[in-house]
Order: structure tokens, then C-alpha cells, then sequence
């Protein structure tokens, strides 16, 4: 620590912060314009100027740096009247009738307090834009302290804001007609940070109260501060946290309107010959209860199933398998895991030990060397994507594996556009390389790797040469890719859904963890293997227990079983559970008739729609827990029980890395809708279980959770509220794992390298359908589009789309925009055409998000061979204009 005298008083302060930031940390106020802690200081406003002795002239205070014994004045006369020459030349164009509307302001203050006067002098030139939904633009106000500019350049990465000509007419604007049209991707980062009003939200209700709460959406787990009015909420900004920094991306920072729309279901609902009808709590959980138990009676136990949900809370989750095991006495609980990442659990979990990401996201400035592989960061983890855009800016390396040319491959050091479903020999073709060139981590394997005699062996038949073809890569970049991922150390790998959801997926994730093994990029910081989770608490359903095979701390039921049972007082059944692909084929076949799912819209979302309806048509009882007539309720659903929503209740998500974080109620649910935890407590104390079922809040339940997972057992409630950790946990003196496997794997000293041969899936083109679709998604709608096609993010984008590739659509006379059938050998769609230069010549994308174009009509029944994920990314289709088109 260093001493300095502030304003006659002996201070502390740290090395490395600057004077402002001691000013501020001992509650000295000077004016910063030009400041924000989020950016590298510029020095450029001179409002923070403070007067040292010693020193000649006043200092920018953001730009110093203490010394030893420093004695600092902020508040002399010279000053002030310095500050207020400052203050009115960054105010000559400033326009008065703005101080007049809204005194308040804090830019308007602070000119009052130095007696300021705005210039009101007109400007030459101004940049309009009213178009977009959320931000809004007044230039006028500009006071061109260019935090928008350095913002959007060194936070998010995307370099809209330009300063245009020079001298007095220097002005900032985007390059394009439009905020959107010069790449704004409505992160808000630049409203956020402008002090002079000149950018704003348009929706300006202001906040009676701040909430601190975990994102709704994604599995980054932002941290934001939820502004609330009036029972609504009104505002979100983004909190500092060791995950987002002050940053949020579109949906988290603005998509919050759902939470209030009109047809937001508000009253527990019972379908009565076809239609539905409004009833009371007590009638909806009586009807449920009699008719569980009277299926239980009549089918048995394992007839009925439990999918939790990936948007509920950790203590929902847990009172959910809870549920099932106890109350419905089986293990037929799964949760849309399943669909997603289940591969990469199972993969990490049989080669490692630990079913989850091994390193976090702080490591992401310590790599040297980023490997994507089938994730889109910058669309799908906004925040982990404008981190890895800085990261390489920085000077870290990047290599995208990708059939699309995604974002972030305009950053790569080398785009790999692998075909569609090739990944296994593309990385068996890394790894043979790897060896082949002698670039093993051998001190690593000595260690550390069993099974690499055998591996060598396999691997041969690999040489990138021979699968070259294949993966459409030619050897030469397969082989650049390998040396390049072989000697940056560490390298971190990032992997999505490209690679889980496939016939191979749990397999293509194994051979991705062959080359962290390879070359030493496992148990230490910056390097790793890591599963980009879903939703905002994916990670948490599956990890609560919601899985057929597992426990709560994904322990396995035959090793944990004691625990719980002596902690549930209730045996644990014994049935093999079903997963819920098995789940759905039992009840086509029909001998599962029951399905309770919450949060989770399965009709939407599997793949196959027309095998998914044969299931659910057959059950004699769909009970949805929800926020809105999804599209499961809608076709099959018999009993509707209205949620309450994140914004609504507590309780904990656990995001991508492994951290567990606090959400918080800011407005009260409205009309008759629950937390989850309360309806599974209500509807299982009615099933004569209310003692196994009485917590009296979400604390009292993670605190069981606790109590059975010993990974987790440090985690309490008030650590959460000051710390943010990443499992395992064990107690509360621990500090928490940011990097999993140091020295040792959770499997034991050695883990073994997997020979995975090519297994094509059965899923191929032919000539009547000679385009290889795969489905994804985009950065303004999530999932089953349940909440952001509620929002003005509809007005960002309005549907899905199909993209093509420009020269595949000219061979065949398709335009741009021009509605499309889409159809596969299991079904059909209509939706937009877009030419693409990101997709290769027959292949296509698009996304699933919209209800009506319901994009899962189309895709395949074929399913991961091990953990039966859908294939989503591989279905053959055929593209033909509509009739009427034609005609026309
Ligand atoms: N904006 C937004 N964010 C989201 C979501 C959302 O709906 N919207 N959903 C959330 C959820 S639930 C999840 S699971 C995550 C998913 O996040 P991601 O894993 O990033 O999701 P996807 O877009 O489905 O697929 C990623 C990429 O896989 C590529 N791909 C397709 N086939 C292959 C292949 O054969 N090989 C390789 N290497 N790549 C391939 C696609 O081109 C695509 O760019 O996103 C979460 N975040
Ligand atoms: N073609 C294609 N299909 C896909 C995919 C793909 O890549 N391609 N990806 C798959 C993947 S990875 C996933 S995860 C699934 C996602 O599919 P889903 O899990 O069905 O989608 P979500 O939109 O995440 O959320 C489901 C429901 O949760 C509700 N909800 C939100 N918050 C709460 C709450 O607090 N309580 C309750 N009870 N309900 C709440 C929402 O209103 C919504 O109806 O889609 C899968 N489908
Ligand atoms: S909203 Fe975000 S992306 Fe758009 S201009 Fe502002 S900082 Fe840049
Ligand atoms: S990156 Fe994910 S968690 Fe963060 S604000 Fe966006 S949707 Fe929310
Ligand atoms: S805040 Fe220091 S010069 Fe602007
Ligand atoms: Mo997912």
C-alpha cells in the first residue's frame, strides 16, 4: 500500500489505481467526464483535474498514477474555475431547451454547480436515427467525450461509432444510414455509458427500486440490476460482476417486456371437453393430484414422468426430481439437458470424472489460444464472445471450427468450415497430427495420459490426408490447425451444440477432449475443455438431479443412494429411470401415460414435431407449468399451472462455469401465478408427502441441497451474496475451484485417450434432397421464443430465416427474401430466404425460435448414440419456391 495526503487527510491506497479512483474510494466527488471504469482512461475531458504538489500545472486525476507520500487539493479556486472552462467548452454546441426539460440530470447539474451556461451554438452536421427499438439518439448532446465510441470498440467489440471529419466539425456517427446498419448489436453499452444524455433508453419509466439479479436468459449468468415500478419492470443495467463486467448483451439488457404481456397466463387452468377453463389453485392441484395418483394405480409408477426446467431455479430443480423420486416413487426425471449438453456431460464425466466445463470464464484473458468448435459466441454467449473479440485483440489467437463463417471467424487466425457432421474425423485428423509431428505434451502423457500406445495405433488411419475429403478441410489447413492448437499454451477450448448434437455427439466431445489430453491443456489455468451451457440454469436442472441416472450433484444413485434416503426419509426407487427420448417413445408406444413438464416447451423444441405429437397425443395427462400457452400446452397439454417468473421469485441459477448465483424477486407475480417451489410443495403435500415438502423458502431448500451434495456444501446463501464461486465447493472456508483436474483428474491420476472411428449417420442427401440443413440459433431470439417474441426484439428481427449461400441461390433462381417451402423426408415449413456468404454452397441454416414456422417439422429422428441428444445439426432437405411464386 501507498500513503498520500488528500485534501490535508493521510490516506491508503493501492499500486495500481489511479487518483480518481482513490478520490472515489475515500468519497471525494470531482466531475469525470470522460471516465469510466470499464475503459482505459484518455485523460481527455480535463474535468478530474486535481492540483499535486510539486507538480507544475493541474493533473487529469484518471490518468495518474499515486505516488509515496503525494499530496493531492481537488477543490481550489484554480480549479473550479479551470473545471468551469472546461466544462464550457465541452458545452459550446450543448442546447439549453435540454437543461431546461430535465434539471435533474446529472450533466445538467454538474453545469449548474460551475455556473455554466450551454453554448446552444448550432452544428454543422448532426447523425439521426429514431429507428431503432431501444436506443435512442439525440446528438445534440454530445459532448464528444467518445465513450460511446470507446465502449462499443473496447467492451463489446463492435466498432459502430466513428469520429467523422475534423476540427469543429468532428462528429460522431455510425458508418451507415442507421445505428443497425453500422453493426449495432443493441447491447446498450453505449446509453449505459454516455454521460450527457445525447444516447438514451427510449422506454424511460425511471425505477422506484434497483433489484440485483441473474440474467433470465442464457447460461453466461450476467449480473444486472433489475429497475422496477409499479408492480413492472422497467429497466435493467448491468451489474460489475466477475462473469459480465458491467456489460449485458440485447436480451438480458432489454428483452424484459414479456414479463408483462397481455396474454401471460395468470390463473391455473383445466382443459374441459377441448377448451380450457379458468379454476382455482385448489381445484387445479386436487385434479392433478387425484389424477396422478389414480395413473400411479392403474399404470404403476413408471408410467409417469418429470421434466424440470432449464429457466427454473436450482431449488425448483432439486424439488423437482425430489418430486419424482419421493412422491411419484421413480426415477423417470430428465430436464432439456438432454437435448443440448448431456453429450458433453457424459463425455467429460467418463474421461475426467467431472460432468461439467472444466475451466472459467476469467480464463478467458489468460489464454493464448482460443479452439471454437461448433458454438457461435458472439451470438449465443454475447458477453463470453465480446470477451473472446478483446481477448484476441489482445493478441490471443483464435481458431474457429465451423461450417459457418460466424462472427468471430473474422477474427480467426484460421476458419475451419468443416461439412456438416464431420467433426469426429477432423479431429481425429488434429490428433493425427499431433503425433505424426511429434507435437505431444510428453511430460503431459507420462503423467497424466493412459492408453497411448493403443491410441498412436489407432489414430493412423486419420492422417488428415486421407480424411481431407471428408470434412471438406483440405490437409494442409487440418494439419495448421493442429500444430497451431499443439503449441500456444494453454489453449482453451470452447465447444457448443455443433459438436453435441449429432449421432456422434457425446463421441465428437470425446475426441475434442483427446486433443486437451494430447497436448497438456487440461488442469490448469487458461486451457481446458468447455461446454458453452445453455440456459441460464441448464447447467443447474441437470446438476439438481433432474436425470434419470443421477442424483442431485450428478452422483450416482447407487453410490449416493444411502445419503438421500436417510436425508428424504423415502427409499429411492430402484427403476432404471427414462430419459425423456425414452420417455416419449414409451409413450407412443403406450405404457407411459403421464407427463408433468415445467418450463420447458417439448413439443417446440424436439426434433421430429410429427413423432413428437404421436407421443404426446397418447398421454392421458400433460400438466405445463409455465408462463405462457406454449406450444405443448397449447396441442396437448390437459392441466395448465400458471409460474411465476425469474423476475418474480428467488432463489439460485448455476451458470456455464460452474458458478452458483442469486436471483432475486423484484415485482411480485402477478394474478394467481407461483414460484415453481411453490406449486411442486403444494401439489406433493396433496400426494401425503407435505413433510418431505415444507420448506418455507428457496434458502431452506438449497440448504438440503447442501446438506446431500458435498461438492456444494460451501456454497451458502450469504457467501452468495458476496462472492461469486465456482464448484466444487466443499465448505464454507473453501474458495471456491475456477479450474477443475489440477494434478489430478476427478477419475484418478490418469485418464484415457478415446479411439472414436467415424460412424456416418444414417441422415444423408440424395437427389431429392441435395441440401444438408442445420439448425441454430440467432442473437435476438432465444429458444422456444415464448418470451422474446414478446418483446420489441421482434423488431430487430422478425422471424426465422433460411440462409443460403449467394451462389447456390443464383444457380437456382431463389431471391433474396423470398418465402420458401423447406422440406426433409419427416416434413415441411415455409419461411424466408436470405443469401448468405456465410454458409457453403449446399448447406443451409436457420433457426427454430418461431412458433408458426415451427422449423422442428422438419428436422430428424435420428439421436446421439450414446445419450440420445436429437440430431438437430444434420437433417437433408430440399428447397422449392411456393407455388404462387411460381405463378406470379
Ligand atoms: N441468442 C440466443 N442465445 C442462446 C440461445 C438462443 O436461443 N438464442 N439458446 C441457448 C441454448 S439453450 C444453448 S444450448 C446455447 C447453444 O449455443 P451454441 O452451441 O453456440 O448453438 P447453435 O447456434 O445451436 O450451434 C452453434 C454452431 O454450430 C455450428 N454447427 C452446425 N453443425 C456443425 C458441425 O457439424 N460441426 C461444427 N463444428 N459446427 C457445426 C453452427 O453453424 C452454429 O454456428 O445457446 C444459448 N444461448
Ligand atoms: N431445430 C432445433 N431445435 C432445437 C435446438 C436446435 O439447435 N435446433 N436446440 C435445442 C436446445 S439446446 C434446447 S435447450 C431446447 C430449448 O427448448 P425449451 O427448453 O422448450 O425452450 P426455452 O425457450 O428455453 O424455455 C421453455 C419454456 O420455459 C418457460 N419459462 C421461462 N421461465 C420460466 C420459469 O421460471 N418457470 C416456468 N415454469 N417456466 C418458465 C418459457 O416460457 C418457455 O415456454 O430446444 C432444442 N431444440
Ligand atoms: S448498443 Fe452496443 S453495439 Fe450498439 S452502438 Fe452501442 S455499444 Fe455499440
Ligand atoms: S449474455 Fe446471456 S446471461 Fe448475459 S445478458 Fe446476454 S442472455 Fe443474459
Ligand atoms: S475524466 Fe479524467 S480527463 Fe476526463
Ligand atoms: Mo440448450
Amino acid at each position: 500500500m501507498l500513503r498520500v495526503t488528500l485534501n490535508g487527510v493521510q490516506v491508503e491506497c493501492a499500486y495500481d489505481s489511479t487518483v480518481l479512483q482513490v478520490l472515489r474510494a475515500n468519497g471525494c466527488d470531482v466531475p469525470a467526464l470522460c471516465h469510466d471504469d470499464r475503459l482505459k482512461p484518455v485523460g481527455a475531458c480535463r474535468l478530474c483535474m486535481v492540483e499535486i504538489e510539486g507538480e507544475p500545472r493541474p493533473v487529469a486525476s484518471c490518468t495518474t498514477l499515486p505516488a509515496e507520500g503525494m499530496v493531492i487539493l481537488t477543490d481550489t479556486p484554480a480549479l473550479r474555475s479551470l473545471r468551469s472552462t472546461n466544462l464550457s467548452l465541452l458545452a459550446t454546441h450543448y442546447p439549453v431547451d435540454a437543461v431546461q426539460r430535465d434539471p435533474a440530470h446529472p450533466f445538467h447539474r454538474l453545469l449548474d454547480e460551475y455556473g455554466v451556461l450551454p453554448g446552444n451554438q448550432p452544428r454543422d452536421f448532426l447523425f439521426h436515427d429514431a429507428s431503432h427499438p431501444y436506443l435512442g439518439v439525440d446528438m445534440d448532446r454530445c459532448i464528444s467525450c467518445y465513450r460511446c465510441a470507446r465502449i462499443c470498440d473496447e467492451v463489446q467489440g463492435q466498432f459502430v461509432w466513428w469520429a467523422w471529419e475534423r476540427g469543429a466539425r468532428t462528429h460522431l456517427a455510425p458508418d451507415g444510414d442507421t445505428l443497425l446498419d453500422g453493426g449495432c448489436v443493441s447491447c446498450g453499452a453505449c446509453v449505459d455509458s454516455c454521460p450527457s444524455g445525447a444516447l438514451f433508453d427510449k422506454r424511460s419509466t425511471k425505477p422506484e427500486r434497483w433489484t440485483r439479479s441473474t440474467c433470465v436468459y442464457c447460461g453466461v449468468g450476467c449480473q444486472m440490476d433489475v429497475g422496477s415500478s409499479n408492480g413492472r419492470v422497467v429497466q435493467v443495467r448491468p451489474a460489475a460482476s466477475p462473469v459480465n463486467r458491467g456489460h449485458l448483451c440485447v436480451k438480458g439488457r432489454y428483452a424484459f417486456e414479456f414479463n408483462h404481456a397481455e396474454d401471460r397466463v395468470t390463473t391455473p387452468l383445466l382443459r374441459q371437453d377441448g377448451k380450457w377453463h379458468a379454476v382455482s389453485w385448489d381445484e387445479a392441484l386436487d385434479y392433478t393430484a387425484g389424477k396422478l395418483q389414480e395413473i400411479a394405480a392403474r399404470d404403476g409408477s413408471d408410467a409417469i414422468g418429470v421434466l424440470g426446467s432449464a429457466r427454473a431455479t436450482n431449488e425448483e430443480n432439486y424439488l423437482a426430481q425430489k418430486f419424482a423420486r419421493v412422491v411419484l416413487r421413480t426415477n423417470n426425471v430428465d430436464c432439456c439437458a438432454r437435448v443440448c449438453h448431456t453429450p458433453s456431460a457424459k463425455a467429460l464425466k467418463t474421461m475426467l470424472g467431472t460432468g461439467a466445463a472444466t475451466n472459467s470464464f476469467d480464463d478467458i484473458e489468460r489464454t493464448k489460444l482460443f479452439l471454437l468448435c461448433g458454438c457461435n459466441p458472439t451470438e449465443n454467449h454475447p458477453i463470453v464472445g465480446a470477451r473472446i473479440k478483446q481477448a484476441v485483440r489482445n493478441g490471443a489467437q483464435l481458431i474457429v471450427i465451423d461450417p459457418r463463417r460466424i462472427e468471430l471467424a473474422d477474427y480467426a487466425t484460421l476458419h475451419l468450415p468443416v461439412r456438416i457432421g464431420q467433426n469426429i474425423a477432423l479431429f481425429n485428423a488434429m490428433a493425427a497430427t499431433i503425433i505424426d509431428e511429434g507435437l505431444l505434451d510428453h511430460g503431459f502423457a507420462a503423467d497424466r495420459v493412459e492408453g497411448l500406445a493403443q491410441f498412436v495405433e489407432f489414430i493412423r488411419d486419420y492422417a488428415p490426408e486421407k480424411v481431407a475429403d471428408a470434412c471438406g478441410i483440405p490437409a494442409d489447413l487440418i494439419r495448421s490447425a493442429a500444430r497451431l492448437y499443439a503449441k500456444a499454451k494453454p489453449a482453451m477450448c470452447f465447444h457448443g451444440l455443433g459438436v453435441t448434437e449429432h449421432t456422434q455427439g457425446t463421441e465428437g466431445v470425446m475426441t475434442l477432449i483427446n486433443l486437451a489430453l494430447l497436448t497438456g491443456n487440461l488442469g490448469k489455468a487458461g486451457a481446458g475443455i468447455n461446454p458453452l451451457r445453455g440456459q441460464n440454469n441448464v447447467q443447474g436442472a441437470a446438476q439438481m438431479g433432474c436425470d434419470p441416472n443421477s442424483l442431485t450433484g450428478a452422483q450416482s444413485i447407487s453410490e449416493a443412494r444411502t445419503r438421500f434416503e436417510a436425508i428424504w426419509r423415502a427409499p429411492v426407487p430402484q427403476n432404471r429411470g427414462l430419459d425423456l427420448m425414452a420417455m416419449m417413445d414409451a409413450a407412443a408406444a403406450g405404457s407411459f401415460t403421464a407427463l408433468w413438464a415445467f418450463g420447458y416447451d417439448v413439443y417446440l423444441s424436439l426434433a421430429n414435431v410429427n413423432q413428437t405429437g404421436k407421443a404426446l397425443e397418447k398421454l392421458d395427462l400433460v400438466i405445463i407449468q409455465d408462463l405462457f400457452m406454449n406450444q405443448t400446452a397449447r396441442a396437448f397439454g390437459h392441466v395448465f399451472l400458471p409460474a411465476a417468473s425469474v423476475f418474480e421469485k428467488d432463489g439460485t441459477f448455476m451458470n456455464s462455469d460452474r458458478r452458483v448465483q442469486r436471483v432475486r424477486q423484484s415485482v411480485a407475480p402477478p394474478g394467481d401465478t407461483r414460484p415453481d417451489w411453490w406449486i411442486i410443495q403444494q401439489l406433493a403435500a396433496r400426494m401425503g408427502h407435505a413433510s418431505q415438502f415444507s420448506f418455507d423458502s428457496p434458502q431452506s431448500i438449497w440448504n438440503e441441497v447442501r446438506s446431500v451434495w458435498p461438492a456444494g456444501a460451501g456454497l451458502s446463501y450469504s457467501r452468495l451474496e458476496r462472492e461469486s464461486i465456482n464448484w466444487p465447493c466443499p465448505d464454507e472456508s473453501h474458495s471456491g475451484t475456477p479450474f477443475l483436474h489440477a494434478g489430478r483428474f476427478a477419475i484418478g491420476q490418469r485418464a484415457s485417450l478415446a479411439c472414436i472411428p467415424v460412424m456416418p449417420t444414417a441422415e444423408q442427401r440424395d437427389a431429392n434432397y441435395p441440401f444438408m440443413l442445420t439448425t441454430g440459433r440467432t442473437l435476438t431470439h432465444f429458444n422456444a421464443g415464448t418470451m422474446t417474441y414478446r418483446t420489441p426484439n421482434t423488431q430487430l428481427q422478425a422471424s426465422d430465416v433460411l440462409d443460403m449461400a449467394t451462389s447456390d441461390a443464383q444457380r437456382l433462381g431463389f431471391h433474396d427474401g423470398e418465402p420458401v417451402q423447406l422440406s426433409s423426408r419427416y416434413g415441411s415449413t415455409i419461411l424466408p430466404l436470405r443469401l448468405s456468404e456465410a454458409i457453403q454452397p449446399g448447406e443451409l441454416f436457420t433457426s427454430f425460435h418461431h412458433p408458426d414456422q415451427l422449423i422442428n417439422c422438419v428436422t430428424s429422428p435420428y439421436r446421439d448414440r450414446i445419450v440420445k441428444s436429437p440430431e438437430y445439426k444434420v437433417t437433408a432437405v430440399q428447397v422449392a419456391h411456393l407455388p404462387q411464386n411460381i405463378n406470379g
